[in-house]
């Protein structure tokens, strides 16, 4: 079940997020904190996200582990606490809703030249 469950996540968030509401949303964000996060520290440290996702059967590369905590760790200490997991969680789902999702740095910012609609204007 709990495997299913995270499998879909990404899936689900933005309807679950309709259905819901944010405080129910934040309820089940809660619940996946709590299957990644380190029981010790109460914080998602790089190692109790590697190891629970093993258990949890995810394959997931060891750099992209290394992402996650990055884009969510706001204070600096390297773990996730429950806010920050929260907020990062928001972030990607609200990625997920919007259809150009800010995917992509593919900086062709280069040709300041012939933009069509200046032109028009002119
Ligand atoms: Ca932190």
């Amino acid at each position: 079940m709990e495997q299913d469950y995270l499998l879909d996540f990404e899936d689900y968030f933005p309807s679950m997020i309709a259905r819901m509401g944010a405080e129910g949303f934040i309820g089940e964000l809660c619940n996946g904190f709590r299957l990644l996060m380190d029981v010790n520290k109460g914080l998602i440290t790089f190692e109790s996200l590697k190891l629970n996702c093993y258990l949890l059967g995810l394959d997931v590369m060891d750099d992209e582990l290394a992402c996650m905590l990055m884009e969510g760790d706001l204070d600096g200490d390297g773990a996730l606490s429950q806010m920050e997991f929260c907020i990062l969680m928001f972030r990607l789902s609200s990625c997920l809703c919007t259809p150009h999702g800010g995917g992509g740095g593919d900086g062709g910012s280069g040709g300041s030249g012939g933009d069509p609609m200046l032109m028009n204007v002119m």
